[in-house]
């Protein structure tokens, strides 16, 4: 049972900062990447972010791959999902999970010390 998602006082990101959207389809997305949402791809950046705010998937079987862009090391976890950590060290790192998610709104980050500005939403619907 995943209680503690009551925060999520995040949802709508208003279109800032203009990441390149990827012309993806389906209208509804500030958001979202294209492709299946069955797979959702995560990169961690050195400016201590991942490269957006929010990413989205379908309920069920979600395969999250991290990638790192940057150098340091990373990691991403979800809240409220216990044994699911990534972890990527090096530049061009990899690393994937896949995690039954039910829908709502996760909470990702980043656990390495320094690093709490690294969050985004993970929504699940
Ligand atoms: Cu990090």
């Amino acid at each position: 049972m995943i209680g503690a998602l009551a925060v999520a006082a995040v949802v709508v990101v208003p279109a800032c900062g203009g990441d390149d959207d990827d012309g993806g389809s389906g209208g509804d997305g500030l958001t979202t990447q294209s492709g299946d949402s069955g797979e959702v791809t995560v990169e961690a950046l050195d400016t201590l972010r991942f490269d957006r705010h929010s990413y989205r998937a379908s309920a069920g079987e979600v395969t999250i791959v991290y990638e790192n862009g940057g150098s340091l090391v990373h990691t991403l976890l979800i809240d409220g999902v216990d044994d699911f950590k990534l972890q990527v060290s090096a530049n061009g790192d990899t690393d994937r999970g896949t995690v039954d998610l039910e829908p709502g709104d996760y909470r990702t980050y980043c656990d390495v010390p320094g690093h709490s500005s690294m969050e985004a939403t993970l929504t699940v619907e």
